[in-house]
């Protein structure tokens, strides 16, 4: 079956556009469709049809810090697919499912102790922002029906995520669906200030009063939750500065507001510790995840959430459902198996200090690319980073496509976005494997800027 369908011939399809691609520029695919075909995968590496590596700079999108085809986690999902394929469950469960909350729980930060399962990002930030009406209503601070985003934000693409979500072009096609009420942080990024920082910038902590001037704007009393991703992703990997995130968390407990961080990237691992809560030591009501806790093998999200949270809802009949809301495949048996061999496989083979460890690597390797005449900003932070390349005057955008699709011929899949692209190589990538990817980088940046 797998073999028929590598020969099936996807050129015809893509490009007749029976197949309409996410977040694609599909009419850009169809005029070189076998350019984009991936068959197969092993550790850290795509292979082409006709055989070629391509290293995986982002783990898949983020998801994959194991890399590909762990026999450990083939096994869990065929045992599991042989014991318990389906479960349903809304007023059942099974051991597997329960047993991944209890583990996920264990390692969040202490008192945020509850997991509700989504199948996504997307799922887990719309469960959030209901969870957090949900709350406020239950102690009868039903006023409080405000969300508070940020600029450059992404939090998925459902209707919720995307109206707290700050990037213009996935908002402003839809903008006549948003939800009510929802306003916006300033994003935290200066290059004047910031650029070529590693790690965390030392100047930016101001940006945590604008929390405030948003409050005196719509008064704390109408706002329900603030939702931040501790370092943004998808806009290319903007790090919080010293002290930011702990500002946020003040100000939000100072006036009663719920803090959601959106860890859907930075969670298991990514910035070294189980969640960039741990790293950046702030605790926030409730954490969102999702892509790297079943190694982005079977899809999960999920929300943990904190027992003040969690017993608010614990309240009113017994026999009453507490929280009308769930998915028909949230805690799926064969994602939740594929979660076990995860955490099994990171605690047994230290991944999470694997990742802490080649930070600095990555570091000093995606830094010497700043003598280079095309490069606005480069920076970094965990097991990840982001270079801004100088836009084409005519044609923005156009160096980051030209550099993707160098990357292909050239044994790299890269994800560009604009003019940015973002590294979040896997967790088991050897020291040599990241140096020699941003030595190809460079030749291709050489290339795409002169
Ligand atoms: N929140 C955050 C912080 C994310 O990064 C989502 C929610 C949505 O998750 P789902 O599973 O619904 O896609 C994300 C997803 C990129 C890229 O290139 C990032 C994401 C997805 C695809 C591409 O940066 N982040
Ligand atoms: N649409 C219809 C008609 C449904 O019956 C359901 C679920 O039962 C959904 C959407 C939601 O699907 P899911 O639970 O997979 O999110």
């Amino acid at each position: 079956m797998v073999q028929l369908l590598n020969e099936f011939d996807c050129e015809r399809t893509l490009k007749n556009g029976t197949y309409w691609m996410p977040f694609t520029a599909n009419r850009r695919v169809k005029e070189d469709p076998a350019s984009r075909i991936i068959t197969s995968a092993k550790g850290a590496y795509y292979y082409t049809p006709d055989g070629k590596p391509l290293f995986d700079t982002l783990s898949g999108l983020w998801c994959t810090p194991l890399g590909h085809g762990h026999p450990r986690i083939v096994e869990a999902l065929k045992t599991q697919a042989e014991t318990l394929d389906y479960c349903t469950a809304f007023q059942m469960a099974n051991p597997v499912t329960v047993r991944l909350a209890e583990r996920i729980a264990g390692m969040a930060p202490n008192g945020l102790d509850h997991v509700f399962f989504a199948n996504s990002g997307s799922e887990a930030v719309d469960t959030a922002l209901k969870i957090a009406l949900g709350y406020h209503r239950l102690r009868g601070e039903g006023s409080r029906f405000r969300m508070i985003g940020r600029e450059r934000g992404y939090h998925g693409v459902g209707f919720g995520g995307m109206s707290v979500g700050g990037i213009v072009p996935n908002r402003k096609m839809f903008a006549t669906g948003m939800m009510n009420g929802v306003d916006h942080l300033r994003h935290t990024y200066d290059s004047a200030h910031m650029a070529f920082s590693k790690g965390q910038p030392d100047w930016g902590v101001e940006y945590a009063e604008d929390l405030e001037r948003l409050i005196g704007l719509h008064d704390a009393s109408t706002i329900a939750a603030v939702i931040v991703e501790p370092v943004q992703g998808s806009t290319g990997v903007l790090v919080p500065p010293v002290g930011y995130l702990q500002g946020l968390r003040e100000i939000c407990t100072k006036h009663g507001i719920l803090l959601i961080f959106d860890e859907v990237i930075t969670g298991f691992g990514r910035m070294g510790d189980n969640f960039a809560s741990q790293r950046f030591n702030v605790k926030p009501d409730m954490i969102t995840f999702a892509k790297a806790v079943t190694n982005g093998i079977v899809p999960m999200g999920g929300v943990i959430v904190s027992s003040d949270i969690y017993d608010t809802f614990m309240t009113g009949p017994k026999n009453a459902v507490e929280f009308a809301h769930g998915y028909t495949y949230s805690g799926h048996p064969l994602a939740a198996a594929v979660g076990h061999a995860v955490l099994d496989i990171m605690e047994e083979e230290a991944l999470i200090s694997r990742a802490r460890g080649l930070e600095p690597i990555l570091e000093e390797a995606i830094h010497s690319l700043a003598d280079l005449e095309g490069i606005k900003d480069i920076r970094n932070i965990g097991l990840t980073a982001a270079i801004d390349l100088v836009p084409a005057s005519d044609a923005p955008g156009a160096r980051g496509l030209a550099l993707f699709e160098l990357g292909l011929k050239n044994g790299l899949l890269l994800r560009c976005t604009g003019d940015t692209v973002s590294f979040g190589p896997p967790f088991i990538s050897t020291p040599e494997q990241l140096q020699d990817m941003v030595e190809t980088v460079r030749r291709l940046i050489v290339s795409v800027t002169q």
